[in-house]
């Protein structure tokens, strides 16, 4: 199909509000195309989540299912267990020694396959180096790593011994990653001397230097050989990592955890410029991810698992580490860049390793219909049978994409709503069971009590609202580390005894939620709330516009008014005529109300290093404020293209 009649068509489908439902001949073969799981937890949620633990192994069964003392919540206590032991001894037992756990590429184009075993072999083994640095259990290890295997070594190793990991993402900067280890009070910072990406090498070694000179906590320092990175190495303080694991003893016994014992730490960004230290515990974060890994992908064993994530952030943790490892998975794991050195590297790995589920996010779908789909087109892409999303609101045209041009029409997706708090995915369609609509990541999974409440904590049955969890679930975050006021004050103040995500979300007639995005991000014009996401999907849908970003700035009328701020297609010339263009599209597409103010056009937008844009930033370039706290840009230098740009279209 053309790019023209394939935007036809999807305009089309956009027009009808068309729902999906299971492909039959998927519904057939899914572990799950029953109301069963549903059902189950509807009567008793409780029981549900004591089946899914079971599918577990426990040195030691729990006596109480869950102590629930608002907002702290113990699950599965008197439990014992170890992930590591989950994600690895028992699958060498059980006949999987020899599957292909981690099929790994590096951006270079080097190949490693570890199975099992391997992993098996090599969790051992450095976990048995670190007890011989002297880590013990309960000391935090902080991570700096790229996005190699012996990043999912070390971590594991680490939940061998029962030492907290502290993943800090590898394009983070130095401060950022001198703020965590001092937060975590960490002894210990696992390393590489460097990583690729999109051809150029993130000097982590030498990054990481400039952070422990802040860090004098910092007694070890361990660092793997990724390549030929230059680097200085501080006797007595830094090691090599092969020189270790040369004298390491193969077998390391797993420590049995209580099922409440600290699993990790991972630091993510709240409304003020500390980020904070998400805990997660053992024994009730294993049953989600196990639990939502194997249902929400429908993974069964002779699946090829790809998450495109980085393990720096928590979708890596649940879904590339725990989740897929403790079901046994085989799966993908890439290095570097979608576009490097071509903007098919993603199908062409699809393609060679014959990747069955596959599990992204909305911005890399819009840079790849951006890109355009003779990309995608170059490449087999039929072993595909499930497609996933996570991370933001997917606008209706990325999905109509995703579907019809990566998934070939025949996959289902799942559009996964949950956070680094969560743990585990808590909105999405299970893809044997539930008719999907495009931009709605439609109902929370079983044992999920997700709602949308209003001002005044009135549960919304159809329209707009806060979303928030009413019990608590296994996975769920047990606090922020080191400061237990910020946990109750943020996510528990709102509402009694509710949890509240941050998020603002509406229910539509079938009961389905469309999560609309970070409340900050809804912006009221004259009364009526309009969620930037919806104006974003209004502007995306011209075939001129590649990707926008919508925030509320002040108007002396209308309280709010909207400010969009809007990329381009090659082809298309940005100007007058087209601002005029796009702002009668939104009036089409949802009404004057929500018609943009002002269109500001520009080349780039500024992104978070996982994709998000930081709308914050473009409210502090409309208002011309001095910009906030930077630290977290992919690329700091397009808000100051951005604030030329604003001040030239506009005059502020
Ligand atoms: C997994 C992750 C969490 C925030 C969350 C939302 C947004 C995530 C979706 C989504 C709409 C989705 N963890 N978000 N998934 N919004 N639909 N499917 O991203 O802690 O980094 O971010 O991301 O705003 O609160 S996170």
């Amino acid at each position: 199909m053309s790019n023209d009649n394939l935007s036809a068509t999807i305009s089309a489908l956009l027009e009808e509000k068309r729902h999906f439902d299971p492909p039959k001949d998927f519904q057939d073969k899914a572990l799950v195309n029953d109301q069963s799981l549903y059902d189950l937890a509807a009567k008793d949620r409780l029981a549900f989540w004591e089946k899914m633990a079971e599918g577990l192994d426990w040195f030691q069964k729990w006596d109480k299912t869950l102590e629930w003392n608002p907002p702290f919540a113990k699950w599965f206590t008197g439990g014992k267990l170890n992930a590591s032991y989950n994600c690895l001894d028992r699958h060498i037992k059980n006949g999987l020694r020899n599957k292909a756990a981690i099929i790994w590429e590096g951006e270079p184009g080097e190949q490693r396959t570890l199975t099992y075993w391997d992993m098996y072999r090599e969790v051992n083994k450095f976990a048995n180096c670190l007890k011989k640095l002297g880590v013990k259990k309960g000391d935090r290890v902080t991570f700096y790593m790229p996005m190699i295997p012996e990043l999912a070594i070390g971590v594991l190793a680490c939940a061998r011994i029962g030492a907290p990991h502290s993943v800090v993402f590898g394009g983070f900067s130095p401060d950022a990653l001198k703020d965590r280890i001092h937060d975590a009070d960490s002894k210990v910072l696992i390393t590489a001397d460097g990583g690729y990406r999109r051809g150029n090498l993130l000097p982590l070694k030498h990054d990481a230097d400039i952070a422990l000179r802040e860090c004098p906590g910092v007694e070890t320092v361990i660092i793997v050989k990724r390549g030929d990175f230059p680097l200085h190495v501080k006797e007595g303080r830094d090691h090599w990592y092969h020189r270790l694991m040369q004298q390491a003893e193969p077998y390391c016994e797993p420590e049995p955890m209580d099922s409440e014992d600290l699993l990790y730490l991972l630091y993510t960004s709240g409304t003020t410029g500390k980020p904070k230290g998400i805990m997660h515990t053992t024994g009730g974060y294993m049953t989600g991810v196990l639990a939502t890994t194997k249902y929400v992908f429908d993974m069964k064993p002779e699946d090829v698992f790809w998450c495109t994530a980085d393990i720096g952030w928590v979708t890596g943790h649940s879904y590339i580490v725990y989740g897929p490892m403790a079901n046994g998975a085989t799966q993908i794991m890439y290095e570097g860049a979608p576009d490097w050195p071509d903007r098919d590297r993603f199908w062409e790995i699809v393609e060679k390793y014959g990747v069955s589920l596959f599990y992204t996010a909305p911005t890399a779908i819009r840079a790849f219909m951006k890109w355009g789909d003779q990309w995608p087109q170059k490449h087999d892409l039929s072993t595909l049978r499930l497609l996933g999303s996570v991370g933001e609101p997917i606008n209706p045209e990325a999905w109509m994409w995703y579907h019809q041009v990566i998934g070939g029409g025949r996959c289902p997706i799942v559009d996964t709503w949950w956070q680094t708090e969560t743990g585990a995915i808590m909105i999405t369609p299970l893809p044997g069971v539930t008719s999907t609509t495009p931009g709605s990541a439609t109902t929370p999974f079983p044992g999920v009590s997700a709602d949308i409440f209003d001002e005044q904590g009135e549960s919304v049955p159809v329209g707009g609202g806060y979303l928030v969890l009413k019990e608590p679930w296994p996975s769920m975050l047990r606090g922020i580390w080191g400061d237990p006021e910020r946990f109750k004050e943020q996510y528990w103040n709102k509402y009694e005894n509710i949890y509240f995500a941050g998020d603002g979300a509406k229910r539509d007639e079938d009961g389905y939620f469309w999560v609309l995005g970070r409340v900050d991000d809804v912006i009221n014009v004259s009364g009526h709330r309009i969620s930037t996401m919806e104006v974003e999907s209004a502007l995306v849908d011209h075939p001129s516009v590649a990707e926008s970003a919508v925030i509320g700035i002040n108007h002396e009328l209308k309280g709010q008014a909207v400010a969009a701020f809007v990329t381009i297609k090659d082809g298309y010339e940005m100007g007058g005529a087209l601002e005029k263009t796009l702002k009668d599209h939104v009036t089409q597409k949802i009404g004057p109300i929500a018609k943009p103010e002002k269109i500001i056009f520009s080349a780039d937008l500024p992104k978070t290093r996982s994709g998000k844009i930081m709308r914050r930033l473009l409210r502090d370039i409309a208002e011309g404020r001095a910009l906030g706290d930077t630290t977290t840009l992919a690329d700091a230098s397009v808000v100051q293209r951005l604030q030329r740009r604003y001040e030239e279209e506009v005059g502020a």
